[in-house]
């Protein structure tokens, strides 16, 4: 009977600011995410910001749009505002039970990302103290999976960084954030040494010049250089800085860690959509610019952080972009020695390209022109297309590129859903795109590509991080939670639930059956 590997990590993945809530408990920071509004496809989400006469702004935020910001912008709180970080689906005080439905369901493994503020409340500036409360939590949670047997995989930075490096020091585009950076490293990993195994550095990092405010915690808030800029208030010299440092902190990561224990298992985190980019036709400049596009949107982060190389295309890119970037020899030479253990990355779609239409972004990842071959899309308003071989496409590409191990840590669909009216919820859609996509990845491993293991995003209802929204559900589990933050937080398991446990349970014999 055919199944998945043995040992294949079934699990799910989940990220603090979406899901944990704590905002102002244990002594937390706050991080760029708290300024952040609730938001819809229609009507982005912003950052609430007042100004030195005490007026307030609202730029748009960083995912779909920027709005430059002034410089003398300082963020604030309002009353009319719903800020969905803030208790998000309050993971902060429904660990148990929400570890104990993945547990039920089969999970080998809990992907969960630390809030660095929660740790470090300023980041982690020289002889500030790390917060006990908050490495308590993160104890708790570790040991409530462990008791379970599921392996927790940690980000150390998903999406954020703490608010006071943003505003104080420009975020990664300043090179003192890699030793605020690693005094924070340091003292997680010392502490659960012997609970985890499995770290990923930064989340989507690659995605830092599409949301140099999200992805790279780039500073926004300062006098935009060049108002013609798309993204408007960073300067392409402050991303390219950001690159830079954060090149050299995920390497002196991943060096620190095996120092810190020869089990740890560092890997990165990739969106790993733009792979799937198809060119729209056989003209070869749609061929070239696809290639350009897979280029710029992935692999000139991931081949530094799995090969060890910057890649020299890049010079060219960096001359048309008037910005100096120089590695030194000792960088280069850190780089090329402390790659990363394992590529693990989220797959939502594919997109094609073509030269004559922009290319737009979000975080399913790039979209260009409609793929006519494609016969599923997401319901609206979301519609992200829905491309199952597009995985097995992308788990070759990178396989065959890094020689590495891969992980698939986010891959699922949002959903509008409701509870019926006897109390059921039937997601089938879900489970068709569960089981499409798990297919393909079986396809892949059969092709020899070394697939360790699939979590789905967002196993528990979790907040949009595009949108904002919690109308756009992902999970197996439906939290009693809406829009505008009302709800009792109570959860509901879905019909994917059940299949998942099933698919779970069989090692995938299930679906694979009439293969
Ligand atoms: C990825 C992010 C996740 C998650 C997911 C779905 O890019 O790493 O944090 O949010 O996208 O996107 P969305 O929440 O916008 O639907």
């Amino acid at each position: 009977m055919k199944q998945l590997p043995e040992g294949f990590l079934w699990g799910g993945a989940t990220a603090d600011f979406q899901y944990e809530g704590g905002f102002n408990e244990g002594g937390r920071g706050l991080l760029s995410h708290d300024f952040e509004t609730d938001g819809s496809m229609e009507n982005p989400r912003h950052h609430t910001m007042e100004m030195n006469d005490g007026s307030i702004i609202k730029p748009r935020s960083s995912f779909f749009y920027a709005d430059p910001v002034p410089q003398e912008a300082k963020p604030v709180f309002l009353d009319d505002e719903y800020y969905p970080s803030h208790q998000a689906v309050d993971f902060y005080h429904h660990y148990k039970e929400d570890i104990a439905l993945m547990a039920e369901m089969g999970f080998k493994c809990f992907r969960l990302s630390i809030a660095w503020s929660r740790i470090f409340a300023n980041g982690g500036m020289e002889g500030e103290q790390p917060l006990e409360e908050g490495l308590k939590f993160y104890d708790n949670v570790f040991d409530e999976c462990l008791k379970y047997g599921i392996e927790p995989l940690v980000t150390l930075s998903h999406y954020e960084t703490p608010l006071h490096l943003i505003t104080e020091y420009g975020g990664w585009s300043n090179p003192q954030l890699i030793d605020f950076w690693l005094r924070y490293v340091k003292t997680v990993f010392t502490r659960y040494k012997g609970k985890v195994k499995f770290w990923l550095t930064f989340n989507e990092v690659n995605a830092l010049f599409r949301m140099p405010l999200v992805a790279g915690g780039v500073l926004t808030i300062k006098d935009p250089k060049d108002p013609s800029d798309p993204i408007g208030s960073t300067t392409k010299q402050d991303q390219w800085d950001a690159y830079h440092n954060i090149l050299v902190a995920n390497a002196k990561t991943v060096q620190l860690g095996h120092e810190i224990s020869e089990d740890y298992q560092i890997g990165c985190m990739m969106t790993a959509s733009s792979v799937a980019t198809y060119p729209y036709n056989c003209d070869p400049l749609n061929v070239v610019g696809t290639l350009d596009a897979q280029r710029m949107n992935i692999f000139f982060m991931a081949d530094p952080f799995c090969l060890g190389i910057v890649p020299t295309y890049l010079k060219k890119v960096w001359k048309e972009d008037q910005v100096n970037v120089e590695f030194s020899d000792e960088e280069l030479k850190l780089i090329k020695e402390n790659t990363v253990d394992f590529l693990s990355f989220s797959y939502y779609r594919s997109t094609t390209f073509d030269r004559d239409v922009n290319l737009k972004v979000d975080t399913g990842g790039l979209t260009c022109r409609d793929n006519p071959y494609l016969k599923d899309k997401a319901p609206q308003p979301w519609g992200w297309a829905v491309d199952p071989v597009g995985l097995r496409y992308t788990l070759n590409v990178l396989y065959d590129r890094y020689h590495l191990p891969l992980l698939i840590v986010e891959n699922g669909v949002g959903l509008d859903e409701n509870i019926d009216e006897k109390g059921e919820i039937h997601d089938d859609f879900r489970v068709h795109y569960i089981e499409e996509h798990l297919k393909n990845v079986n396809d892949a491993i059969e092709d020899g590509v070394d697939c360790r293991g699939y979590l789905y995003w967002g196993p528990i209802d979790v907040v949009s991080a595009g949108t904002g929204e919690m109308k756009k559900r992902y999970g197996f589990v439906y939290v009693d939670r809406f829009n505008d933050g009302h709800g009792t937080l109570e959860r509901k398991l879905k019909d994917s639930y059940y299949r998942y446990k099933e698919i779970i349970e069989s090692n995938g014999e299930v679906l694979l059956e009439d293969e």
